[in-house]
């Protein structure tokens, strides 16, 4: 054994980082500082950071080791951790360092931390949420360890070509990972099809032994994440999937090279690439391969660790499990095969560790995005997971027939396998079954999850159900992103807000200063110049950064309604052609992409290009309004987004949205928000105040209650002559010259249809809209209502989040790193 760690501690200041790049340049990238691209620099500087996170971590997880802690394990098939250099940089305080570090190398820092690409390893909000929430674990020092899958293409890149989104690859591993450490002492092997064999022993227990038809080898990627401020360095374990040499062996012996190797390619596809869709199910086979190969590696794993030193019966005390959605649902039938068929516990043992193990996050409410699977492939997949899953079945409707007997309906309901025609397991229910707490992720969902989709199981186990309005970080979206509102910030109350995002209410008092008022107007704006100007030159964009920038930034999806929000831009519009002004000249910014295979979504991208163009080349409207669609949404943009927005579009149909965490960044930045009661959007409208969020719309109720009556789109245009001339636009060909049609679909559905209750809510929305051209016109007002949505939104940081599963859901505490 090597002792030495503290010679090993890297140094901090300038100098030492200095002499680190140039040695990483030589040393792991073989160049010499004058021929190193600009790539060999970031890797050089990435790596040399790296060694500065790799003592913590090293030290965190020899400190949970020696001292066995209760850690959480976080089992997501999403993180969307966004560009690592600067949050890293950040975490470690050596931001100035690097800044000097890099002195006449013919680079900046800046340049270096633009060159890096993003894993794209989440589609949207779910993700990104993963990673707040391990950004806050380890800056709360409580021991975690994320699991996920290292897919080799992450979410596709969104070019745009007249007008239509066009997907690219992501090829993010191209130019290497400097921030991923493979673990070559550890794989696992994971099981797909074949069948089941059971014995019973001399003492007539049963044995079951699955015999695999093929097994495909897990190896780990390590990523670490730094809690800011502190020593605490926890990290992500992405899974990667191998052949497994040795079970291919026999096809090589036998000279069929050929049925080897398709093999070997065959395993390294299930983590080739993630699917891209959000909010609603994948529903492919090779998805169910991911999902499962990953919660069996993340749980052999943790058996791996807690059986060095511990008996398997302390699992449950040892680690917290927590499901992000169902994506990681297997892991209840796959804790129990390991724990019967491999570590000899009975049935009623494995349940309770399953039980005092598990917990499970609902993300939505949207029926078509629960997840199911069909029974006969998961069947012919997961044959032992099928019997453990039956099993969990029927002894689970024993107990809803012994509390609610005669009650047939019930228990077609609640069982886990729903058999309308074809049969299916339900993700959900068995999530729900297995788990010692079930969450929403705000508290408008919360409630209606007990009242919808989980009602059944919500009057079974009232005391399983609670709450956990998301968060996000302060790190990554305001101290690192918008570094001159946290220089202001810091300046009025001091940098405790960043670990403590609940005295930025110190900035209250602050609020009728007139001299604040126009430093914080200074950072907006100068954050309004700055993304235009890359909008310009990364884009060839136009915004008007003294407009109002009017921002709407999330997936591409009609429960979202950016086609409400495009009708609004047409009322405005023909207003502006009409001579009709409000005064308050627009800069209205979408972004967000589509899944590949969503049409209608995809359709609504192209009218919002139809619709900029429009307004662009009118010379009556192009300086009072302006329509810009920002292509390639992702982390990256989203940082320069947030920073220099005015007004944030949160007008999803009231029910749907299960929380957003866009719309706290948002607020957390300084803009207002123009909502419907809907997901977080009620929370923060509690926390600002009514009179600085502008609201319209139906209630989820009133939208219940509509439908319920039967809704009929076009009488809300017989009553509205502005909505029906705005439909008649679109369907005119205003904004698709040479192709009249081309909206039809959209407009089709709209007057026939409307799902999502468009123009049932467009009058209110376009009421709302004006309040807000209102209240844009009385600058001190606004900025003032400005300053109280970011001293009033402390309670939308993932650190609170993060604190109440802590306590109330996984009860594991801090542990304070040497
Ligand atoms: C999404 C919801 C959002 C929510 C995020 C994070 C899914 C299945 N759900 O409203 O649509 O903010 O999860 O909780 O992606």
């Amino acid at each position: 054994m090597i002792e030495g760690a503290d010679e090993s501690r890297p140094r901090g200041d300038a100098k030492a980082l200095r002499h680190d790049v140039i040695r990483k340049l030589y040393f792991e990238l073989a160049k010499f500082p004058s021929v190193a691209t600009r790539n060999d620099l970031y890797l050089a500087l990435s790596l040399a950071v790296r060694d500065r996170l790799l003592h913590r971590w090293v030290s965190s997880a020899r400190t949970y080791l020696e001292n066995q802690h209760r850690a959480v394990i976080y089992l997501s098939a999403e993180y969307l951790i966004g560009p690592q250099l600067g949050s890293n940089l950040l975490a470690l305080g050596l931001h100035d360092a690097a800044r000097m570090a890099l002195e006449d190398s013919g680079t900046t820092l800046d340049e270096l931390v633009e060159h890096e690409e993003e894993p794209g390893l989440g589609n949207g909000g779910l993700g990104r949420l993963a990673a707040c929430y391990m950004d806050s674990l380890a800056t709360l020092d409580l021991p975690a360890v994320g699991h996920g899958l290292r897919y080799e293409f992450g979410i596709f890149d969104q070019d745009i070509r007249d007008g239509w989104q066009v997907e690219r690859t992501d090829r993010w591993l191209r130019r290497g990972n400097p921030w991923e450490v493979r673990r070559y002492e550890i794989e696992h092997s994971v099981g797909f099809g074949g069948n089941t064999e059971h014995e019973l022993d001399e003492h007539g227990r049963m044995h079951v032994h699955w015999l695999p038809e093929r097994v495909v080898k897990g190896i780990p990627y390590d990523v670490p994440v730094a809690g800011y401020g502190t020593q605490t360095t926890n990290f992500l374990r992405l899974w990667s999937a191998v052949a497994d040499e040795e079970f291919n062996l026999d096809a090589f012996q036998v000279g069929e090279y050929w049925r080897a190797v398709d093999a070997k390619i065959r395993s390294e596809n299930l983590t080739k690439v993630l699917y891209p869709n959000d909010s609603s199910p994948a529903g492919k086979q090779l998805r169910l391969e991911q999902q499962y190969f990953f919660v069996s590696c993340a749980l052999q794993d943790c058996i791996r660790l807690l059986t060095s030193r511990a008996p398997i019966r302390q699992f449950a005390d040892t680690f917290a499990v927590q499901l992000n959605d169902t994506h990681p649902a297997l892991a209840v039938p796959e804790l129990m095969r390991l724990l019967m068929d491999v570590h000899g516990l009975g049935w009623d043992d494995a349940w309770d560790q399953v039980r005092r193990s598990i917990a499970y996050t609902n993300h939505t409410l949207l029926p078509e995005a629960l997840e199911v699977w069909p029974l006969p492939l998961m069947q012919r997949l997961l044959p032992r997971h099928v019997e453990i899953i039956f099993e969990i079945n029927r002894r689970f409707l024993d107990e809803v027939r012994a509390r609610f007997p005669d009650d047939d309906a019930r228990l077609r309901r609640m069982s886990l396998i729903g058999e309308d025609g074809d049969k299916w397991v339900r993700m959900a229910h068995l999530a729900t079954v297995a788990s010692h707490h079930i969450n929403g992720v705000a508290a408008l969902h919360s409630r209606l999850l007990t009242e919808t989709v989980l009602r059944d199981f919500a009057e079974l186990w009232p005391e399983r159900f609670t709450n956990v309005t998301n968060g996000v970080t302060p790190r990554r979206f305001v101290a690192l992103s918008n570094p001159r509102l946290s220089d202001l910030v810091t300046e009025a109350i001091g940098e405790g807000w960043i670990k403590d995002l609940d005295r930025l209410r110190e900035l209250e008092k602050h609020a009728n200063d007139a001299g604040f008022q126009d430093r914080w107007h200074a950072v907006k704006r100068a954050n309004k110049q700055e993304l235009a100007a890359w909008l310009r030159s990364a884009h060839g964009l136009t915004a008007d950064p003294s407009a109002m920038f009017d921002a709407q930034c999330k997936r591409i999806h009609e429960y979202k309604r950016q086609h409400l929000n495009l009708l609004h831009v047409i009322a405005l519009w023909d207003r502006l052609r009409r001579g009709i002004d409000d005064g308050a000249a627009r800069t209205v910014l979408i972004a967000g992409k589509a899944a590949p295979a969503y049409h209608r979504a995809k359709l609504i991208i192209r009218l919002a290009h139809g619709i900029a163009e429009a307004i662009a080349e009118d010379p009556r409207t192009r300086d009072r309004l302006r329509l810009v669609f920002v292509p390639d949404f992702n982390v990256k943009t989203a940082q320069r987004i947030y920073p220099a927005a005015d007004l944030s579009e949160q007008i999803s149909t009231a029910g749907m949205e299960a929380s957003g965490t866009g719309n706290m960044k948002f607020t957390l930045n300084g803009a207002l928000t123009i909502g419907t009661l809907d997901g977080a959007n009620v929370e923060i409208r509690e926390a600002v105040g009514a009179d600085h969020f502008f609201l319209f719309g139906m209630t989820a109720e009133e939208v219940t209650a509509r439908k319920r009556a039967g809704y009929r789109p076009q009488e809300e245009i017989a009553r509205d002559p502005e909505l029906s001339r705005v439909i008649e636009l679109i369907a005119s060909g205003a904004f698709s010259p040479g192709d009249r049609g081309l909206f039809m679909p959209i407009v089709d559905d709209l007057v026939h249809r409307d799902p999502f209750l468009v123009l049932a809510d467009f009058r209110a929305y376009c009421e709302a809209q004006a309040r807000v051209s209102h209240a844009w016109r009385t600058p001190a007002s606004w900025l003032r209502s400005s300053i109280l949505n970011t001293a009033r939104a402390g309670k939308f940081s993932s650190d609170r989040s993060i604190s109440e599963y802590a306590e109330n859901i996984w009860r594991i505490s801090p542990v304070t790193i040497r």
